[in-house]
């Protein structure tokens, strides 16, 4: 093998810093390019040693992975990976890593950003003015404020506590939940989502996708939020229950809410659409060149690790390092 380039193949986009930074050091397979799928994964499978996934809506189930049983590791963009059978991976001696830590204070700020657009209605205000009615009344009165809120953050990762030190210097009251208590987080710990629910008036979402997560924001959780709620989701869409959340806003079982991400990216339902006093963003947290050229470094550099016989940089929790070999 020694001199050997390795074959890796690339699911999804060619981005530049991917190109930029494997072109030359493995040999490139692009799964873009394939016409025939099929015959493609004939041809190439049974050389591909490891994959690199340029976004995480490029979706990689065990179906997809059966194809390329010489697969040592997969590298993925983002640091959410439900995309990704990780556990299928795990069991078969595949790493999966992602790309944690260099997106936390990027995602937090949209966090915040998408808080203050759904309490102060800044989106509405903006489109008031567009629309050339300032000259006749000035815009109403925003309904909430974030000055009488509590804020309770659903995960406490990275990410969390990010948003976490950007709200207690805005002066906001936190509380979590998360599976587990974290370690050295000072704020009031909820075991039960529903009993943080009870006590907050706004929730802020941040905890990753995947069977475990799954509708966690139902009806229930709605109905103890109350009439003053406000929900943020900066997660995953599947961590809310999104015909729940529809019908909470119509019947004003909660107030508002400020949405980064749904069940169906890209498909928004109309429901939701033609909701005015509701936020929208189509799955910005990450994004700004800055943190997704870093993102996609890391994408590299997990693939160059694995190239050069070196541990990966940041393996997933369900495909520790070393692998259990096949
Ligand atoms: C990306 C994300 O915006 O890292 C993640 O898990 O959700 C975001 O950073 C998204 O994955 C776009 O593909």
């Amino acid at each position: 093998m020694a001199g050997e380039k390795a074959d890796v193949l690339v699911v999804g986009a060619k981005k530049p810093v991917l190109m930029k930074g494997l072109e030359g050091k493995v040999n490139l397979h692009h799964w873009l390019d394939a016409k025939d799928k099929d015959a493609y994964a004939k041809e190439v499978g049974p050389k591909i040693r490891a994959i690199a996934i340029a976004y995480t809506a490029n979706k990689v189930d065990a179906n997809f992975l059966r194809q390329f049983p010489k697969l040592e590791q997969i590298s993925s963009f983002g640091v959410g990976y439900d995309h990704i059978d990780a556990k299928w991976a795990g069991e078969n001696g595949i790493i999966v890593t992602n790309t944690p830590g260099v997106l936390d204070e990027e995602v937090a700020d949209t966090a915040l950003g998408l808080l203050l657009n759904t309490v102060r209605e800044l989106p509405q205000s903006e489109r008031y003015l567009r629309a050339g009615k300032w000259p006749s009344a000035h815009y109403p009165l925003a309904k909430a404020t974030l000055r009488d809120r509590t804020v309770g953050i659903v995960g406490m990762g990275r990410i969390g506590k990010a948003i976490g030190r950007r709200l207690e210097a805005f002066g906001v009251p936190v509380v979590y939940h998360s599976r587990r208590e974290a370690k050295g987080v000072k704020y009031k710990y909820y075991p039960k989502l529903l009993d943080m629910a009870r006590d907050v008036d706004t929730l802020m979402v941040i905890v990753p996708g995947g069977a475990e997560t799954k509708n966690m924001i139902n009806n229930q959780v709605l109905e103890a939020l109350g009439p003053r709620g406000i929900l943020i989701n900066m997660a995953r869409g599947s961590v809310v229950d999104e015909p729940a959340l529809i019908e909470a806003l119509k019947n004003k079982t909660i107030f508002s809410a400020g949405l980064d991400v749904f069940a169906e990216e890209p498909k928004v339902p109309q429901a939701l659409i033609e909701m005015e006093h509701i936020v929208l963003f189509p799955h910005v947290g990450s994004s700004t060149e800055h943190t997704r050229a870093a993102m996609d470094q890391l994408v590299v550099d997990n693939i160059l690790a694995w190239a050069g016989g070196k541990p990966p940089l940041t393996p997933v929790a369900e495909t520790p390092y070393p692998p259990k070999r096949k």
